[in-house]
């Protein structure tokens, strides 16, 4: 399957759909012995910047900065210049050589790498096939110093409302990304008016809320974090600071005492995450992911994938992707900083919390595993086997006729949505005990699916399929009766419904969310930077069309973010 690209101009377009197989991944790893490789191709050193910057800003979010592999595949010199002699490495895959580089770039593979022959230039084909044969350019570090002296403090708090001072429904604001314009809309759920368009970070990727939902706390890929307080009377950006050159979590602290008190987000590159109080944004603490793989390897670049705040203890849950190391990270005392490291499985990568909000579910998507965190033992619940890819976003809660309390992840790789038994301590649940941590059911879908949601008052499951690489499933979403999940009760193609104009663009419908009352469902219609885009609304109980929101300035809407949903880790 050709998977094709998330978005025509998004600036970092590599997604989860390009794994390659745990044991492909290991084989990845080995080095290559015994042949003779070729000398890199030379490059100016105008070529090597050029390539440097579309590297980072395309290529590193799979492959890693320093190359080494993860979702993406392995790309060092020693699997990416041509072995003289002809001779195959132990993957059977040869090195590959300037002229197969450049196919695979331009043309993407059935493996699952996207095609990048209608945004980059044949030259910038050719030139990254030779920059992927030279030795990585390792990055500079970043420091707490770099840290301070990023910080703005825009509106002081002194300077800052007392109370709310707009008389916007808060609770059903919604936080919307335009991906490729480095900005979120401020939508109304009530109203559905755009009621502010914000700046914010490059290729701008996740909003969360603080626990009190006064404010949101943006991560953009560019490692800027953008703090808006939407208690203003026109809701704008308070205060920023980069935290890394590439990033892509943030949360804050929501155990009872420590409200609003910290944030914390995480940086790709340096590999890395940051401390700092929830109201300022002034860093407190800069620790380093650097250390052991769970394999006992030493890795040099383990990212920071998800970040999520429990409840029950104050600690943040901390998913190192290449080290499958989880990390609890306890914030009570950030000056004396302790932190839980429990071993779990490579390639972390997204999640979220059981109904019960006591485990904490991940996948470690290239190895086809989904771990689960007992955040009141601060132990490993589980390693569960599922299809291949997991992507649950934060996955789906809801109680099954026939097994109990599930929790669902999608795949972008397997054409199911996997259901896990969840524990639960009410009474009433303890007859599905048995089914605790297995695979109870895996529900026919489409491959390509990047997240599924319901909501505690609904009786439906959503899936997208944005990145199946045929149009019509990638416009269109799944809807299922949680009462008979045999098929789905209906497919909804999105971008006929939304009315906009035909063209050869692909309007993905990516990330339903509900409204804060759990009524409706919101569907981005994800299509490039100079495509016609729109948010599509639907009656959760009729799924009918409820209204298209669409604006000039609504530039590749993606993620959604209701205010009270994310506050309270609804899903
Ligand atoms: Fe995401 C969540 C990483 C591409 C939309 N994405 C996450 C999380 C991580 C992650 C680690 C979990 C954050 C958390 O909970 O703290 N995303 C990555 C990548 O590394 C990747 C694969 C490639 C890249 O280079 O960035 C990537 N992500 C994308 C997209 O292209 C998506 C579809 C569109 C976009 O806006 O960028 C996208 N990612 C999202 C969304 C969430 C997310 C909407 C939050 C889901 C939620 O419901 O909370």
């Amino acid at each position: 399957m050709k998977i094709p690209r998330l978005s025509s101009v998004a600036a970092v377009v590599l997604l989860t759909g390009l794994a390659i197989t745990a044991a492909a991944q290991e084989k990845s790893s080995i080095a290559q012995t015994g042949n003779t490789i070729s000398e890199s191709p030379p490059m100016t050193a105008v070529e090597k910047e050029t390539a440097k910057k579309i590297y980072f800003e395309r290529c590193a979010g799979c492959h890693g900065v320093l190359r080494k592999g993860a979702t993406g595949k392995n790309l060092e010199p020693h699997w990416t210049k041509t072995a003289k002699d002809g001779t195959k490495t132990e993957g059977g895959t040869l090195s590959l050589g300037q002229s197969r580089l450049e196919k695979i770039i331009g043309y993407g593979t059935d493996g699952g790498m996207v095609n990048f022959d209608d945004i980059l230039t044949k030259e910038e084909l050719s030139l990254m096939a030779k920059y992927i044969q030279n030795t990585p350019d390792v990055p500079p570090e970043y420091s707490f110093k770099d840290t301070m002296d990023s910080w703005k403090v825009i509106v002081p708090v002194k300077d800052r409302p007392t109370k709310q001072m707009n008389k916007y429904n808060l609770k059903n604001m919604f936080s919307v990304t335009l991906r490729d314009a480095g900005e979120v809309a401020l939508i109304d759920g009530d109203t559905k008016e755009i009621r502010s368009i914000v700046k914010t970070g490059y290729a701008v990727h996740i909003s969360r809320m603080s626990k009190s939902g006064r404010y949101v706390y943006v991560i953009g890929r560019d490692g800027r974090l953008s703090l808006i307080d939407l208690w203003m009377e026109k809701p704008g950006v308070v205060a920023e600071v980069k935290i890394g050159f590439d990033a892509r979590s943030v949360d804050t602290s929501k155990f009872k005492g420590f409200e609003d008190k910290y944030a914390i987000a995480g940086a790709y590159w340096p590999p890395q995450y940051v401390i700092m109080d929830g109201d300022t944004l002034k860093p407190r603490k800069v620790v380093s992911t650097r250390g052991m793989t769970v394999d006992g390897e030493y890795h040099p670049e383990p990212r920071v994938a998800s970040i999520v705040a429990s409840e029950i203890k104050p600690e943040w849950v901390v998913n190192i992707k290449e080290t499958g190391q989880i990390l609890l990270v306890d914030y009570s005392d950030i000056e004396n900083l302790k932190s839980t490291t429990i071993a779990s499985a490579k390639f972390l990568h997204d999640g979220g919390f059981d109904a019960s909000k006591r485990y904490f579910l991940v996948a470690a998507n290239a190895s086809n595993k989904i771990a689960a965190v007992d955040m009141k033992t601060g132990k490993l619940a589980a390693l569960v086997d599922v299809a291949k890819i997991p992507h649950p976003g934060r996955g789906a809660n809801f109680v099954h006729p026939q097994f109990g309390p599930v929790w669902a992840t999608g795949h972008l790789g397997a054409d199911v949505v996997t259901l896990i038994s969840t524990p639960s301590e009410e009474a009433k649940f303890a007859k599905y005990k048995s089914f605790n941590w297995k695979v109870v059911q895996e529900v026919k879908h489409v491959p390509g699916n990047l997240f599924v949601k319901t909501h505690p008052k609904s009786t439906h499951l959503w899936a997208d399929s944005a990145q199946n690489s045929d149009k019509e499933l990638a416009e269109s979403v799944a809807v299922w009766n949680l009462s008979d999940l045999s098929k789905p009760v209906k497919t909804i193609n999105v971008f006929k419904d939304s009315g906009l104009v035909a063209t050869k663009a692909t309007r993905r419908a990516v990330h339903p969310e509900y409204s804060a009352d759990g009524t409706e469902v919101w569907i981005s219609l994800w299509g490039g930077k100079t495509d016609q885009s729109a948010i599509v609304v639907y009656d959760d109980k009729t799924l009918t069309l409820k209204k298209v929101i669409t604006d000039p300035k609504m530039i590749t809407p993606t993620g959604k973010f209701n205010v009270f949903n994310t506050q309270h880790d609804i899903y």
